[in-house]
């Protein structure tokens, strides 16, 4: 059995001891289909920005073209790259455990694949919203079939993605839910994520603190690695269906 093998049964074997896992996830889950992680270099036309450029309320307000010509061509790789094995594996998961699921990604794919309650801290790319009135609008997934900005079909001014910007506040409901799942835990399952954005990563930090058992499917070493439980080196769309494999072969299992 090869180290990565290991580390699955491992995983599995303190999933299986756990009632109730929390599970965070983060841009690396969604690198399999195809949509740049936050810390990889960004391709073609955004490749000179990164998203800590654009991501911000004073990124919009300076260009907001800009900000939205990014944000409908990162719907585009969302739509086109749709959900993957490593997504998958989280449905698959949560049919054999109880699951919270909180996710740091804004691209709307594990509810594409059929996630449920899915906590989003950082809003949802496909949310609009008005800067000037209350509207709010849920855009179809689908790839853009243009780059400019959108306005409020209420009151004609600008709208702006759904997402949580640098510098802004997490909604209190997602954070507070976010708080609640932690507390009921017993395992915490961080996949895909370098936990350097907070406020998300605390909720990392307090279980490594509160020995909650910590599993992390991450093909690289994060700052919490040294710190977790079991660390799984190898991508979510290898690690998740193998871990929900063994889970299912281990004795009086379902
Ligand atoms: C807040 C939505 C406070 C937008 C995102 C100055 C001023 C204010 C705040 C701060 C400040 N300085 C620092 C802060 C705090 C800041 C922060 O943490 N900054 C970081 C950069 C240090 N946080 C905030 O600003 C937050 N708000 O603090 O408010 C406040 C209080 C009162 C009043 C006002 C303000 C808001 C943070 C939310 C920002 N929005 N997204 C959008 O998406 O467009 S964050 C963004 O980063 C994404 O959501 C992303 O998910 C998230 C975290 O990144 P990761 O998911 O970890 O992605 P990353 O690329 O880093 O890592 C990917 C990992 O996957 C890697 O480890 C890689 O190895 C792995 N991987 C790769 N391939 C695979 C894989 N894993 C598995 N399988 C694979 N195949
Ligand atoms: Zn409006």
């Amino acid at each position: 059995m090869n180290m990565t093998e290991d580390a699955i049964v491992r995983a599995a074997d303190i999933l299986d001891r756990a009632r109730c896992a929390l599970v965070l996830t983060g841009a690396g889950i969604s690198a399999e289909s195809g949509i740049p992680t936050f810390r990889q270099a960004q391709t073609g036309l955004w490749e000179q920005f990164t998203p800590q450029d654009l991501a911000t309320p004073e990124a919009f307000a300076q260009d907001p073209e800009r900000v939205w010509a990014w944000y409908h061509w990162r719907r585009t790789l969302i739509a086109r790259g749709g959900v993957n094995a490593g997504h998958r594996g989280l449905v698959e998961l949560a049919t054999r455990k109880t699951v919270a699921l909180v996710t740091q990604n804004v691209d709307g794919l594990h509810q594409a694949a059929g996630s449920q309650h899915v906590i989003e801290l950082h809003g949802n790319i496909w949310h609009e919203r008005c800067t000037r009135c209350e509207h709010q609008h849920s855009a179809p997934v689908a790839e853009s079939t243009d780059d400019a900005l959108l306005l409020c079909p209420q009151c004609g001014a600008m709208t702006r993605p759904g997402v949580v910007w640098f510098g802004e506040t997490l909604p209190a409901a997602a954070l507070y839910d976010a708080q609640q799942a932690l507390e009921r835990a017993d395992c915490v399952l961080v996949v895909g994520t370098s936990n350097r954005v907070y406020p998300a990563a605390a909720f990392v930090d307090s279980a490594v603190q509160s020995d909650t058992p910590v599993i992390e499917i991450n093909p690289e070493a994060t700052g919490v690695s040294s710190a977790v439980d079991c660390h799984v080196g190898a991508s979510a769309s290898l690690a998740l269906p193998a871990l929900v494999q063994a889970l299912d072969a281990l004795p009086g299992s379902r």
